[in-house]
């Protein structure tokens, strides 16, 4: 192993933990930063491992951490020969998502948590924390993770360092991430960087606690080893406590992926999209574009699948930066009809949970389009007749790990140090009703109205009742770190900062439907043709209609050359207002804003007038 592995002699049993007792260790790898020594000596004494190591991010480190966990059975190698370097993880049953129940941020007050986080005192989270972590690692490896969140060498880049137990992190950590020596030297003998201490611990949901102290940039995770709760340079960092740092230093952190929409003149615009968790997002930022607009020279390509960090820049426009740099994306539904892009990106080096397997080792999900055999080992490792039919054989939320570097829809711009400017934002939901194909807002202040009243159906990427229309304002629900009224704030003063520079604000539904049922429209490359509409409303030559909830596309507005099996009616459908469903979307929306009480900004209550009086007319 490229990186030491250093053999450390476990403390006294009596030696106070967390802060005393230092002493008594040897061997703890020394840091030229000292505030990571103090985290690194604090952590070790506290879960007392038999081992640390930390990450530099080595091909040969990889290889050696996969090693280690086929040998113990984290891992199962698959057929080399199809998928070669691809690993199947199954995790614990009782550990596949993330837990918003037992997400907590501990804020100094329960009012900065806002109505919508669960608020725990810091205090007494340390002190359950504590007891929990005290000795957890005996026995185990510590890594310690160094990791960049965004390009290298970009202004806006920042240093994570997570602590933890699980091989399966760290492997998983630098699929995602710029993880090892790029940055620790990043970080530098002075640098900052926001602490993560994750510990497995016994995975028994009733122990299970994913906690973020907004006002000393941590994190604390035990009881989890899934993805959303466990890597924690994702949501974690990512959005709940970078929330936080953007709303202090008048930036955006913010659950979007990122895409470049190139125009037959070969002019790129980039969109930054919010959806809720597997709604989608991977697979609009890898769109393959219909032949008939490929053709004619439309082409997408990715920058981001999940978090996008959006700074003013020096111009006065709004540049996005992608934080991660890999994707944990939803396997099943990804198919080579739904998402080439994504297929031809995971057929190598790629990290596979809590998938089906084929009896000749190709990993397997609903929808991945190869063929399943006669039989399947499902996600819990039951070998099954598929004949037989029953539960899912892939879990819904199962997921794949892979560095966005393999990506053939990657923009040459992806790692752009000052990011991309971003011309369009787009909000979106799973929606039955209400909510059309596409509509523009007014302007910024409309706009920021119909991302913070969004709703959407709720999917397996958290524990808890999928399926059931919730608002999840922006897509941030279980991600924005602080009072949620705030962040509504946030997003208007930014917006009065951008001026006439902002991006333009839309909102989409592709999931809208008729009444037996079925979807509208199509989705998948064919969301494309909502984009170009926004692409000629932001060159103003798209032809639109003003309608009480915003402007929509004339039917001739939108490019729909070569679009087989949507007649004109159905188009219509899927992008009609009616104003009888939005009448019922205001009291809806109302009875949404009462949770926010006095922190919910003025401008949101008068959109919400002005909707009403729009509908009256
Ligand atoms: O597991 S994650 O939280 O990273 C995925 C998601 O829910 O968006
Ligand atoms: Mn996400």
């Amino acid at each position: 192993m490229a990186g030491a592995v250093t053999g450390y002699t476990a403390g006294s049993e009596t030696g106070e933990p967390w802060a005393a007792g230092r002493e008594s260790f040897l061997n703890i790898p020394q840091f030229a930063n000292r505030t990571l020594q103090t985290f690194v000596e604090d952590c070790v004494a506290l879960t007392e491992p038999q081992a640390v190591h930390v990450c530099d991010g080595s091909p040969a480190e990889y290889s050696a951490l996969v090693k280690g966990m086929l040998n113990d059975g984290t891992l199962s190698p698959l057929n080399g020969e199809t998928f070669p370097n691809c690993y199947l993880h199954r995790s614990d049953a009782r550990d596949v998502a993330r837990v918003e129940h037992a997400t907590f941020i501990c804020s100094r007050t329960a009012a900065d948590a806002g109505p919508t986080n669960n608020w725990w005192a810091p205090d007494e989270a340390k002190v359950k924390l504590q007891e929990l972590l005290r000795g957890s690692m005996r026995g185990r490896t510590l890594y310690v993770v160094p990791y960049l969140l965004g390009p290298e060498r970009s202004p806006f880049s920042r240093v994570g360092v997570e602590i933890t137990d699980s091989a399966y992190v760290a492997a998983s950590m630098r699929l995602m991430t710029h993880m090892g020596d790029v940055a620790m030297e990043a970080l530098g003998t002075d640098g900052v960087f926001v602490s993560g201490l994750h510990a497995r611990g016994d995975l028994d949901p009733a122990n299970r606690y994913i906690c973020h102290f907004p006002d000393e940039r941590s994190i604390i995770s035990y009881g989890s080893n899934y993805g959303g709760n466990a890597l924690l340079g994702k949501k974690c960092f990512a959005l709940r406590i970078a929330t936080v740092m953007a709303r202090d230093e008048g930036w955006m952190a913010e659950h979007m992926l990122i895409l470049e929409l190139r125009n037959p003149r070969g002019e790129s615009m980039y969109i930054a999209a919010a959806f809720p968790s597997a709604s989608g997002k991977t697979n609009l930022a890898m769109l393959a574009v219909p032949e008939a607009l490929a053709a004619a020279g439309w082409e997408v390509r990715t920058v981001g699948d999940d978090i996008a960090w959006m700074h003013i820049g020096d111009d006065g426009r709004l540049w996005a930066v992608n934080p991660e740099a890999g994707f944990f994306g939803v396997a099943p539904g990804t198919g080579a009809a739904t998402n080439a892009n994504a297929i031809a990106t995971i057929g190598h080096d790629t990290i596979f949970t809590n998938v089906a397997v084929t009896d000749d080792g190709l990993p397997w999900w609903e929808g991945c389009g190869w063929e399943s055999g006669e039989y399947l080992t499902d996600w819990t490792g039951a070998r099954r007749r598929v004949a037989d039919g029953g539960a899912p054989f892939a879990h819904p939320n199962s997921r794949f790990t892979v560095s966005a570097s393999q990506c053939p829809s990657l923009s040459a711009q992806w790692q752009a140090p000052g990011g991309v400017p971003i011309s369009a934002i787009i909000f979106g939901g799973r929606r039955d009703t209400t909510v059309p194909l596409v509509l523009q807002s007014f302007d910024w202040q409309h706009g920021v109205f119909l991302g913070a009243t969004m709703g959407s159906r709720t999917t397996a990427a958290a524990t808890g009742k999928t399926n059931v229309l919730r608002r999840d304002p922006m897509a941030m629900l279980p991600f924005c770190g602080y009072d949620m009224g705030d962040y509504f704030a946030h997003w208007l003063a930014m917006g009065e900062k951008l001026g006439d520079n902002a991006p333009k604000i839309f909102q989409v539904n592709w999931f809208r439907r008729d009444a037996d049922g079925d979807y509208l429209w199509p989705g998948y490359g064919e969301n494309i043709r909502p984009l170009i509409w926004m692409h000629d409303r932001i060159h103003g030559v798209g032809y639109a209609n003003d309608t009480p909830a915003g402007s929509i596309p004339t039917l001739a507005g939108m490019h729909m050359e070569g679009l087989a099996g949507v007649s004109p009616e159905r188009a219509f459908t899927a992008m009609r207002v009616d104003r009888a469903e939005w009448r019922r979307e205001a009291d809806a929306i109302e009875t949404h804003f009462e949770q926010f009480s006095e922190r919910l900004p003025p401008a949101l209550r008068e959109e919400l007038a002005e909707l009403r009086e729009r509908l009256a007319l």
